[in-house]
């Protein structure tokens, strides 16, 4: 009897060792450790055996199945690896799967070819907070207590001092504040409007400038913005400078350029007008130069406003502002 727990703990290595599949294994495993496996009836045999030989017989028996439950398990784990790597199965002739490689924003896309334009300029970048003071977003940029602007319906309200900026503009009273002129910068950005239809979105984007310094004249203004026109949509865009009024400059003009899809022809996109509004400007009225210190007899500048959602459609004949914001890949996909 003892040589053969012997016997069959060398059976069942040899076994183990040789097992090819977990089924085997499992096969095994019964036939050793089962209800009706052969350890399992050696100790049920261990009654037959003399009285002096049963202890040794029954510790070396439950030693083994001790034993032999770990050698399955090791044996399982290394058996379930093996199967894990199995290359047999890929065919490495085969082209590998294309990388979707994403692409920047169409928005974010001409915001930077914007600043990029302006920066080659001299402008430097100011960028403010989203969510602005009621002082920073109207009544610095002269904008009085009762104008529409300041409509609960169309100005979102976070509480009765704090908006959401309806411009990008206060960023440029910000850092007035704290510079003393020269003064170029652009400042890009969200706003947001209580407005939605095929031409608004209650968030879109702008890009605000501003230039000041003594002797800065409308002329400059011009120079400025036909630059800024011929670089971004191309050198043979006529400009046009028209009559406007904004409460932050004086005098104001709107800029607008001859129409990109039909060159002045008349077409559906510049309503048979042959131009199309792209830019606010003007230069700035003295009472924003006061509410942050400059000295206006000494000070002159121009500032502009441009959305941004606005310059994209007209340069890639986007019908729809609200494409921008519907996250449809096979839109994105195209910029
Ligand atoms: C538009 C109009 C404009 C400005 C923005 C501005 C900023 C300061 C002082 C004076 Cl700090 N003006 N910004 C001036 C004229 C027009 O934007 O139609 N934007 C899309």
């Amino acid at each position: 009897m003892q040589n053969s727990i012997v016997d069959i703990e060398k059976e069942a290595f040899q076994s183990i060792e040789q097992a090819q599949d977990s089924d085997q294994l499992e096969q095994l495993s019964i036939e050793y450790l089962g209800r009706k496996g052969v350890l399992t009836k050696f100790l049920r045999n261990i009654s037959s055996l003399p009285e002096n030989e049963r202890p040794g017989a029954g510790k070396n028996a439950n030693i083994l199945k001790g034993k032999l439950e770990r050698a399955f398990k090791s044996a399982f784990s290394k058996i379930e690896a093996a199967t894990d790597i199995d290359f047999t199965g890929i065919d490495v002739t085969l082209p590998g799967r294309p990388a979707h490689i994403g692409s920047l924003h169409p928005v974010t896309q001409v915001t930077k070819e914007v600043c990029d334009i302006f920066l080659r300029l001299g402008f430097d970048i100011a960028e403010g907070p989203e969510v602005e003071t009621d002082y920073y977003n109207f009544e610095a940029l002269n904008i009085p207590k009762y104008h529409p602007a300041r409509d609960m319906q169309d100005t979102f309200y976070v509480s009765e001092n704090i908006v959401l900026r309806t411009h990008t503009s206060p960023s440029q009273p910000r850092v007035m504040e704290k510079t003393k002129p020269p003064v170029r910068i652009i400042a890009p950005g969200k706003v947001f409007r209580c407005d939605s239809d095929i031409t608004h979105t209650p968030m879109f984007h702008q890009v605000e400038g501003l230039m000041v310094d003594e002797n800065i004249s409308f002329g400059d203004l011009k120079g400025i913005l036909t630059t800024f026109v011929h670089q971004f949509f191309d050198k043979e865009t006529s400009l046009r400078f028209r009559p406007s009024f904004f409460p932050f400059t004086e005098p104001s003009a709107e800029v607008d350029i001859r129409c990109v899809m039909c060159k002045g022809e008349g077409c559906r996109i510049c309503s048979k007008t042959g131009w199309l509004e792209v830019l606010g400007s003007g230069m700035v009225h003295p009472a924003v130069f006061e509410n942050v210190g400059y000295d206006t007899d000494k000070y002159t500048g121009f500032a502009f406003g441009v959305g941004i959602e606005r310059l994209a459609m007209l340069k890639y004949g986007i019908d729809d502002i609200r494409k921008f914001f519907e996250n449809d890949i096979r839109f994105l996909r195209q910029f």
